[in-house]
């Protein structure tokens, strides 16, 4: 029995051809070759147009099919990567996509299955290769309007379809979506694989092959890698991978990257090195194969081909490559939520709470109404951008106005948030009770998305019909708690509902359940009817019952609604949804719709205030909401007559403390606007500037971390107070730099950065301030640093040390990397290491021993100058590896113990997120 491709790839690394376009160039054809007969009289050039050649020179094809075979390909590729109507425009030759298509698959089908029956034990498969087409589905090619698009979601979708159709029906045996730069795109060509298995009844793997467009790893289109595994990550795919752009050996990060993340087998087909100045790809199949072993080395792959450049030459080295190799582990499917926008969003449960931007909603919203209704897009637009840049997570866009065509306005203003980075960052919920209006918005973004939202409202059918929609767009749930009776208001009514909708979603549509965001409804309270006094609590309940009984799933509710009572009074509102996302928190609401601008922290309430709001939002004394109302009503006289407010009075009476009070203030609550004034104020107070950042700015830091760890602030509220401490620091920055001693020698050169993989740069630029106080040369490199960028620049600079920093855990193992790529290289600069994830125990384990010159570990910022100092000096630099050595062969001794302690450090992160990279 003939091995499918499955089973194949479990056994061995697979090779697959390598271009057709260069291999076409040495036959030298002419306008007449690719005319033929059949488009003698077609006006315009045909030249160039590969996949035409089907049709009128098969022999060159397949010809050229034979001699990758014969190279030992395992795979070859139809002729068919713009063999689509919307490539073909451009020839004006579309009505013969079908031609092309069935006439390139049947001349690779018949050659392949010719070697297949001389060697049965070789089975060769032909890959139906699908382009991304010209044109680009989520960017607009107009400068002059960003919401326009030269081709929609539904034309590419039909135009894939048309030409997967064919491709199905010849038999090829996988379909090869390649060199994808826009995910929308890919995500069209994706719907259109599967409606046309569909309609076909054949069903074949699915391959994907991305392009990254710049050396930072991003598509075209501008996701990252990780951001665009989540856009696919609904589809049934075979292998994921990298073709073109670059050489092998540019391409091997994101590879590794891909490799590392993706939950499928790993194919690879870069070009042959780099382009020479004619744009020539000249590199050799010797150094290709070379660059290529290092990627069979390192366990990367599953499938490897060729791109520009190469032909039958390079692909015969690689049967002998892979020979006896091991084939790439697909990564493990991930436990946790992924959204996208332009960057990846995973939810995991290290991330207590998500929040979601509700202002750009026309019904939330008089400002935003104004605007849509005005046609006031760029004003719109900073309502999203003031959002994401006050922390929020994802952003919530509703466009459901009586007076507004919603469903215009959807498409409107996604894609002009596409062309808006800040913005098109962070994923987007799309808000509407029409469906209609959900449909418009998935067609706009390339990311992976929420739908907001579906319900059991009318019934399970309409319900399941949604949710396979949803599932085959690729985007997450959020289910309101409806079911046919109404609104769901007692927390048993919440539960009997969302476990039904959970049991339909999993069941049924087989939904992938961390995909999945419960809304059990945030009613408002204290309204004066009684009824509606145990409605927070029936949430919090719910939400309770759901996160222990409905495994993977979310729960997510619009917050404001809770305070709808208590409108004008923005204080009091503000302070209700502290409170009640306090209580909700801690039962398990991971996600939630609010005001990111919001400023009240549950501990900012005076104790009164909070009582009588945890009075009513838990429903504790039955006179709860007129207790709450007569509180309420005496703020609002204090609004209306001339006296501050109580709010403004709770938010002033801070500016009376004293400046070091002030400046961990500004600190914790993330408040920028006092900062030039009181860091004047505090500078003659202290010896040197550097003092005031280990003084006030560092105990502020410090009592956010103490917050977080016990729930009482969420991240993006941690984001927010980060941001504030870079600005308190950069004010200082001047002053610390003239009280360095003028003209006096540079102590030693430093060169900082915070490893690839990682953007947390405020511990680095502390440490590169005191550095610099202490007369140190800082060569930063900034964040997300690669290893051959930081020794490159090393060695450029004659640096005396380096120090790298990283917050999160994957930097850990980054940082072993750069130090292997050291030792590799024979190099020996000092390495100091620092940041939140660190620890003297992982470098004694990890760091130290693959590198023989001195790796230090540093805890805090207080430490580098010293360890720098006794690094530059040959004797104390004894002296100190001397120290080092000592300790970690102690630390190596224990490190059973630090097995079990790994277990506890790793738990105490989890809970703790230090600000110190
Ligand atoms: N669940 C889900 N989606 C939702 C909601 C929900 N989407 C909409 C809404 N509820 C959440 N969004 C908001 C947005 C704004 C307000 C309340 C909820 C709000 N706005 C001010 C008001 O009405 O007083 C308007 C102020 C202004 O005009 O600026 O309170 O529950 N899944």
């Amino acid at each position: 029995m003939k091995k499918n491709i499955q089973q194949l790839v479990l056994e061995r690394i697979l090779i697959l051809d390598g271009a057709m376009g260069t291999m076409i160039q040495q036959y030298n054809l002419q306008e007449e070759d690719f005319r033929g007969e059949r488009f003698a009289h077609t006006s315009g050039l045909l030249k160039g147009n590969n996949d035409l050649l089907c049709l009128t020179r098969p022999d060159v094809i397949q010809e050229i099919h034979r001699k990758y075979l014969e190279a030992g390909a395992d795979i070859i590729e139809t002729n068919t990567f713009s063999a689509t109507t919307i490539s073909m425009a451009d020839y004006q030759v579309e009505a013969s996509v079908d031609d092309i298509n069935r006439a390139a698959v049947r001349l690779a089908r018949e050659v392949a299955d010719e070697y297949t029956a001389q060697n049965p034990d070789k089975p060769r498969f032909v890959a139906g290769a699908v382009g991304p087409t010209n044109k680009t589905c989520s960017m607009s090619p107009d400068v002059n309007n960003p919401a326009y698009r030269a081709v929609s979601y539904d034309e590419l979708a039909a135009a894939y379809q048309q030409q997967m159709e064919v491709l199905l029906e010849e038999g090829v045996d996988t379909l090869l979506i390649e060199t994808i730069f826009d995910s929308l795109n890919a995500k069209a060509a994706i719907y259109a694989a599967e409606q046309a298995m569909k309609r076909t009844g054949v069903e074949v793997p699915l391959m994907l092959s991305v392009t990254v467009s710049d050396i930072g790893g991003r598509t075209l289109s501008g996701q990252t890698l990780d951001a665009f595994l989540a856009s696919v990550q609904h589809a049934p795919i075979f292998s994921i991978g990298l073709n073109c752009s670059f050489g092998a050996r540019q391409l091997k990060p994101f590879l590794q990257q891909l490799a590392a993340r993706a939950p499928y087998y790993i194919s690879a087909y870069p070009n042959a090195g780099l382009p020479n100045s004619l744009g020539q790809y000249d590199q050799s199949p010797e150094d290709m194969e070379q660059e290529m072993a290092e990627y069979i080395d390192e366990g990367l792959v599953n499938i490897m081909g060729g791109c520009c450049g190469t032909t039958d030459a390079y692909i015969a080295r690689y049967a002998a490559l892979v020979a006896g190799v091991p084939p790439h582990r697909p990564a493990a499917k991930p436990d946790c939520m992924w959204l996208s926008g332009l960057e990846l969003l995973e939810v995991k449960p290290e991330i207590n709470f998500v929040n979601i931007g509700e202002r750009c909603n026309v019904a939330g919203s008089r400002k935003f109404l104004r605007l849509v209704n005005e046609k006031k897009y760029d004003e719109a637009l900073s309502i999203a951008r003031a959002q994401v840049e006050d922390g929020a997570l994802i952003i919530d866009v509703n466009m459901d106005d009586g007076l507004l065509d919603a469903r215009e306005e959807m498409t409107t203003f996604l894609n002009l948030i596409a062309s808006e980075p800040e913005i098109a960052r962070v994923p987007v919920m799309i808000d509407s009770s029409k469906w209609e209006v959900i449909e418009a918005g998935l067609k706009c973004l390339q990311g992976k998305s929420i739908v907001n939202s579906i319900s059991l409202k009318e019934g399970e059918e309409s319900f399941l019909a949604h949710a396979r929609s949803v599932k085959q767009y690729g985007a997450a749930v959020v289910v309101m708690a409806f079911d046919e009776q109404g609104q769901a208001d007692t927390a048993a009514r919440k539960i009997e509902v969302c476990e039904r909708a959970y049991r339909l979603l999993v069941d049924r549509v087989g939904f992938n359940p961390h995909d999945i965001i419960f809304d059990p409804n945030v009613l408002a309270v204290a309204t004066g009817i009684e009824e509606h006094n145990n409605y927070a609590v029936d949430f919090i309940n719910a939400t309770a019952w759901i996160r222990k009984n409905l495994p993977g799933a979310h729960v997510s509710g619009g917050v404001s609604n809770l305070s709808f009572s208590f409108r004008g009074n923005n204080f009091i509102r503000e302070a209700m949804h502290a409170v009640f996302l306090y209580h909700a928190i801690q039962q398990g609401m991971d996600m939630g719709i609010v005001n990111p601008a919001t400023s009240v922290l549950y501990t900012d309430i005076p104790a009164d205030v909070l009582e009588r709001i945890e009075d009513v939002v838990l429903n504790r004394r039955s006179d709860g909401a007129e207790r709450l109302i007569e509180l309420a009503e005496t703020m609002k006289n204090q609004e209306s007559s001339s006296e501050p407010s109580a709010q403004q009075i709770a938010q002033q009476a801070w500016r009376t403390a004293s400046v070091q009070e002030r400046l961990k203030h500004a600190l914790v609550k993330g408040i920028g606007d006092f900062l030039e004034e009181d860091l004047a104020e505090a500078l003659p107070l202290y010896d040197k500037a550097v003092d005031v950042i280990e003084g006030p700015l560092m105990e502020g830091m410090n009592h956010v971390g103490e917050l977080f760890g016990a729930g009482k602030m969420f991240l993006p509220q941690v984001v927010k107070t980060a941001r504030t401490m870079k600005r308190a620091v950069a004010i200082l920055q001047p002053v610390i730099e003239s009280e360095k001693h003028e003209g006096s020698a540079s102590a030693g050169k430093v060169l900082v950065a915070t490893v690839k993989g990682d953007v947390h740069d405020i511990g680095k630029n502390i440490v590169s301030v005191v550095m610099a106080c202490n007369g140190y040369e800082i060569i930063d490199l900034g964040v997300m640093v690669p290893a051959d960028k930081i020794i490159e620049r090393a060695i450029a600079e004659k640096v005396d040390m380096i120090g790298l920093s990283g917050l999160i855990t994957p930097s850990l193992e980054e940082m072993v990397y750069v130090a292997t790529e050291l030792e590799k290289r024979g190099l020996d600069f000092p390495l100091l290491i620092g940041g939140a994830t660190t620890s003297k125990m992982h470098t004694a384990l990890k760091i130290a021993p693959v590198y023989h010159a001195p790796v230090v570990h540093l805890k805090d910022a207080s430490q580098n100058a010293g360890v720098a100092a006794q690094l530059l000096q040959p004797e104390s630099k004894a002296a100190l590896v001397a120290q080092l050595n000592r300790d970690y062969e102690e630390l190596r001794g224990k490190s059973g113990l630090y097995r079990r302690e790994t277990v506890s450090l790793e738990e105490a992160q989890k809970n703790k997120l230090n600000l110190f990279d």
